[in-house]
Formats: structure tokens, C-alpha cells, sequence
């Protein structure tokens, strides 16, 4: 199987990421909680940074994950393995629904060169984490287990995917062309948490997670939980210390838990 692929797998260079990534996550969640991770409605306005319009921003920032993985495909030898190829056309996917699509769309205010650049590193290394992975290390197994969580795992990717388009779409109607307030996001899963947008994100790497049952998915989906929770509590703070008729059954990222 690892035979055909041009490139042998790097264990320790997988498992170093992965840890790495997972050691990130516990890092940035401390640090999260208590600030902010400054961009959107906590963008440090002292003009310390340049700021980039966010449509360049989100596009730029995200495209890596879309083409390093491409690139690792193209160059890979070999098309053997359905599991591997789906699993990182999903990948793919999302990606492409982030740069290329979410970007045009949104109606955010601009955003930081100093962020968009590690954001650039960030999704570099990611999609060359999961790319690398997933062609030249992982290895499929037919069995009723890996079937059942390809299977269960693809189908909470695409939920989670659905909740976060959806989210993100309420998020954009709120906003005239222009505008940069904030309001009250209504309908959807809003009706039941803050951060709709990043549970449905967090859905999805879960669901990715466990269709594909490796260490560097796991790592990513926790990383994900770890950056964009904190995100959610502090959205939620924001909207109650903001709007007096904010609904006060709503939760910040768990509904009807947290
Ligand atoms: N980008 C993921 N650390 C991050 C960029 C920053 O995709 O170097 C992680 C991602 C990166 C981070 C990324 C990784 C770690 C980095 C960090 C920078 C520093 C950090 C690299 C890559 C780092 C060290 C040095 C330690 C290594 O005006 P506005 O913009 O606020 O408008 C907003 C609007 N909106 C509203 N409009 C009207 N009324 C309201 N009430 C509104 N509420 C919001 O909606 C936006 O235009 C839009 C969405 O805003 P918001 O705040 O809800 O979501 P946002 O955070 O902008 O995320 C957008 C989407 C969302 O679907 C989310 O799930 C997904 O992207 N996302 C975001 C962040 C990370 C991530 C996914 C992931 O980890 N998977």
C-alpha cells in the first residue's frame, strides 16, 4: 500500500506536528480565555498592524490548505486507496467552500496583515499535515470498524458543514453592504448558541476526526475546539454586556450546556 506513493511516510515529522498542534491548542485555549484572539470585533484599533480588506484576508489566509494538498496529490504516484483520496477531497472541499467562496461572501471589517500571514503559516503547515498524512502514512484497513467510522465520520462532517454555512450565511444577512455594526443573530442553531458558525466548524473536524481515526485529525479538531471556543464564550459575553433583549436562554457554544 505505502509502496506506490513516491514519498516515504515521516512518522516522527506526523507525530511532532501533531503534538505540536495539540500542545498549540492547550496554549492558545489559556491564553483565549483570558484575551481575545485580535481580529473581527477585537481588532486591536491602536494601528499597530496594516490591515488587508477581509476578502483578501480570508482568501489568502485560507487558500494553503486548499493547495498544499493538491500539490501533495499531484505529485504523489499512485491513485490506489478510495478512503485516503475521499477523505482528502472532503478536506478539499472545505477549504475551497472557505477561500474561495466564504471569502468573496463575507461582510467583515478588515483584518490584519500580521494575523492573515501566521494565519497563511498556519493552514501551510495543516494541509501539509493531513495531505501528507492521509497519502503516505495512512493505512486502510477493510474492516466493519473503519467502515462504520469512515461512514458516521463523514456524515457528521457534512452536518457540521451544513450548520456552519447556514451560520455564517445569518451572519452575513445581519449586515447591510457597508455596515460594520453588530446585531443579534436570530434563527438556526443561533436560536440556541452564540456561536453557531464555530459549532458547526467544530462538528465538522470531529466528524473528520473520526471517519479518518488519526492522530493529526484529532490533533486539528482539538486545536479547532481550542481556538474558536474561547471565541464563542467571549461572542457571548459580548452580546449580553451589549443588547438588553439579548435572549437569555441562549447558550455560548454547546446548546443547553455551555
Ligand atoms: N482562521 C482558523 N498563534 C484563523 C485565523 C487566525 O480558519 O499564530 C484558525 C481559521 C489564526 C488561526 C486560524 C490559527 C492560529 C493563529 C491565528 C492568528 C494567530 C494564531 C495563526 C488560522 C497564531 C501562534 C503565534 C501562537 C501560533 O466585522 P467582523 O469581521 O467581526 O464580522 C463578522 C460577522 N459577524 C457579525 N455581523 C453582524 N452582527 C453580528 N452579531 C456578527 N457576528 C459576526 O460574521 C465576520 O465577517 C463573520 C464571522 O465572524 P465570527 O467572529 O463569528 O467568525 P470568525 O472568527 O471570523 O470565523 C469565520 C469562519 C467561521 O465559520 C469559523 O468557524 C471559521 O471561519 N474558523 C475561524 C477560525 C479558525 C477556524 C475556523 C478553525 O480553527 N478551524
Amino acid at each position: 500500500d505505502r509502496s506506490s506513493t513516491s514519498m516515504q511516510c515521516q512518522e516522527l515529522l506526523v507525530q511532532g506536528l501533531s503534538l505540536a498542534m495539540i500542545f498549540g491548542g492547550v496554549l492558545h485555549f489559556i491564553c483565549l480565555m483570558k484575551s481575545h484572539a485580535a481580529y473581527g470585533r477585537y481588532v486591536d484599533t491602536s494601528g499597530s498592524s496594516m490591515m488587508v480588506p477581509a476578502r483578501l484576508a480570508w482568501f489568502l489566509q485560507e487558500l494553503p490548505a486548499l493547495l498544499v494538498p493538491l500539490l501533495l496529490m499531484l505529485i504523489t504516484d499512485g491513485n490506489d486507496g478510495i478512503g485516503r483520496h475521499l477523505m482528502l477531497w472532503t478536506f478539499c472541499l472545505h477549504y475551497f467552500q472557505r477561500s474561495c467562496i466564504y471569502s468573496l461572501l463575507t461582510k467583515g471589517r478588515p483584518y490584519p496583515l500580521n494575523i492573515m500571514l501566521l494565519g497563511m503559516v498556519f493552514c501551510s503547515i495543516n494541509g501539509f499535515l493531513q495531505a501528507h498524512y492521509l497519502l503516505h502514512c495512512a493505512t486502510y484497513h477493510n474492516t466493519w470498524f473503519s467502515d462504520a467510522c469512515l461512514l458516521a465520520g463523514l456524515i457528521i462532517f457534512f452536518i457540521g458543514m451544513g450548520i456552519n454555512i447556514h451560520s455564517d450565511h445569518i451572519l452575513r444577512s445581519l449586515r447591510k453592504p457597508g455596515e460594520i455594526s453588530y446585531k443579534i443573530p436570530r434563527g438556526g442553531l443561533f436560536e440556541y448558541v452564540s456561536g453557531a458558525n464555530f459549532f458547526g466548524e467544530i462538528v465538522e473536524w470531529l466528524g473528520y476526526a473520526v471517519a479518518t481515526w488519526s492522530l493529526p485529525t484529532f490533533a486539528f479538531a482539538f486545536f479547532t475546539i481550542c481556538f474558536i471556543g474561547p471565541r464563542a464564550y467571549h461572542h457571548h459575553r459580548f452580546y449580553k454586556e451589549k443588547f438588553r433583549d439579548f435572549p437569555r436562554s441562549r447558550k455560548s457554544l454547546i446548546p443547553f450546556i455551555f
